[in-house]
């Protein structure tokens, strides 16, 4: 080979293996959703409300109705939905909503141009009866590499893929979502939850589900990571934390604080603080990832109490999103819907310019020549 030759050879090389790296960037669906949510910065806050297109209060499974946009006058601008029996080769999750029925709305909320995120609240790998609230057993320690149980938990998560490759729109495009698994685990109530196994096992069952998932069978993905409220210091806000190298979103879950009767406003914005500084330190997104007040007992607690907790502060604002939990029927609904006496209230609160519902969503990546 002539000197010329190895140089043209080398060329072609060097620039076919950028060109290769830098097409896995630019064609990474969940490097685009990153970029759009980083970019959200303090211009606005997106609201979001699990199982919204599924049902609401006193309706289910009706083509195109929401309770966000029923009260508000827009779908919200970020969708939730919930991943539990999947791993057991379930047809509906543990709220009776059908997988198949979900992959529709969640193409469907993305190609409207919202954001997707997905919670799990699995059965245990160690008995199939168990759900995630069951902490009966020691569920953690057996399931991660070298436990007796970690054959099947796999097999979990080999089904949780496989719903996640099925999210694709009609073009073949794979929808880009959020995956939050393991939150709370700074309280107590579910098998993953602090009082269940140790931080170090933990942190080792968070980093083998995203691992497996992504290394293994190649799902594209951005990962939360939300504790509960039992945090005052950043600090002990990371004692579960699996590092960042694996996770994108800085989240927070927060009920307790917002609680009428042992309320605490002020808490909950130093919470989402610490959130939102960490997440400024490592230049991640940071999100409240899920709220609301069980049977809205507040008429004003959108503005005076929600609101409140991070429109009004100096960091707290950063954060990219809210989410509102699932409103089921009249004894279990944690948003707002028609006709309930707080509905006036969270009108105002979502007419706010800076709490963004789709429209508003779509019209800044539209301004800011974003993708949709
Ligand atoms: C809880 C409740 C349950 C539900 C679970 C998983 O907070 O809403 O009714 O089964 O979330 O979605």
């Amino acid at each position: 080979m002539t000197r010329i030759t190895l140089f043209i050879v080398l060329g072609f090389l060097f620039f076919a293996c950028n060109s290769q790296t830098k097409n896995k960037e630019d064609f990474s669906s969940s490097s685009d959703l990153y970029k759009q949510l980083k970019a959200v910065n303090s211009n606005g806050v997106l609201f979001g409300h699990q199982d919204d297109l599924a049902y609401g209060v006193n309706w289910a499974y009706e083509a195109g109705r929401s309770d966000t946009k029923e009260t508000a006058g827009d779908y919200p601008a970020l969708f939730g939905w919930e991943l539990g029996g999947i791993e057991l080769g379930n047809q509906v999750n543990l709220d009776s909503v059908p997988f198949d029925k979900m992959r529709e709305y969640v193409i469907k909320g993305y190609e409207m141009g919202a954001v997707i995120t997905f919670s799990w609240h699995p059965f245990s790998a160690l008995d199939s009866t168990r759900s995630s609230w069951d902490t009966d057993q020691s569920v953690v320690k057996h399931i991660v590499p070298g436990g007796s149980h970690h054959d099947i938990f796999k097999q979990h998560l080999d089904k949780v893929a496989a719903f996640f490759h099925s999210l694709k729109t009609k073009d073949g495009n794979p929808v880009p979502f959020i995956f939050r698994p393991w939150h709370e685990m700074d309280g107590d109530w579910f098998w993953w939850g602090n009082s269940h196994c140790t931080s170090d096992e933990f942190k080792t069952l968070f980093r083998f589900t995203i691992e497996y998932l992504k290394d293994e069978k190649g799902v594209d993905f951005l990962t939360a990571y939300s504790p509960d409220n039992r945090f005052s210091t950043e600090e002990e806000y990371l004692t579960w934390y699996p590092g960042d190298d694996i996770v994108e979103i800085i989240g927070v879950d927060n009920y307790g604080d917002f609680r009428v009767g042992s309320e605490n406003i002020k808490a909950a914005q130093k919470k989402l603080e610490i959130v939102v500084k960490y997440a400024r330190k490592t230049d991640k997104v940071a999100a409240f990832t899920e709220t609301g007040l069980n049977r809205m007992t507040d008429d004003r607690w959108f503005t005076q109490k929600l609101g409140k907790s991070f429109l009004d502060g100096d960091f707290a604002s950063e954060i990219a999103y809210v989410m509102l939990w699932r409103n089921d029927d009249t004894t279990h609904f944690f948003s707002s819907y028609p006709g309930h006496s707080s509905a006036p209230d969270f009108k105002e609160f979502t007419g706010h310019r800076r709490i963004w519902l789709l429209n508003d969503w779509n019209r800044f990546k539209e301004q800011n020549n974003m993708t949709k």
